[in-house]
């Protein structure tokens, strides 16, 4: 947890382009963008990864999504579509190891991805 990339960002111990905060996440601009609009969506508590998750964290999950959606109208994607997306694991993707979900739109994303 003390040398959690994505902790510090959540602690403001690193500059970041943030886009919403509350008590229980933040967002941000990713700095690889992958499309257009490129969000990643943090919760402020310290999960490994997906497979971390506890019967408590169930509320937390579903606040995520609910900010996902006010994000994705907020950026302009809404209507014509976007991506949620959370990697797991090596062959899922999975280079930072304290979950979070990205949020895509701004282009017509391919399925399925690579
Ligand atoms: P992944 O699903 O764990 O591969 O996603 C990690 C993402 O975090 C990836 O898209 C990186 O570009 C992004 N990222 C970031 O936005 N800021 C950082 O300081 C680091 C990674 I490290």
């Amino acid at each position: 947890m003390g040398d959690c990339i994505f902790c510090k960002i959540a602690n403001g111990e690193m500059d970041t382009d943030l886009v919403y905060e509350d008590e229980k996440v933040v967002a941000f601009k990713d700095i690889n963008p992958q499309a257009p609009v490129h969000l990643l969506i943090v919760p402020r508590k310290h999960i490994p990864t997906l497979l971390d998750l506890e019967k408590s964290d169930e509320e937390l999950i579903g606040h995520i999504y609910k900010i996902a959606s006010k994000l994705a109208r907020e950026e302009g994607i809404a209507d014509r579509g976007f991506r949620v997306v959370s990697n797991c694991n090596e062959e899922g993707g999975q280079t930072v190891f304290h979950i979070h979900f990205h949020l895509l739109g701004g282009r017509n994303l391919q399925w399925p991805p690579g």
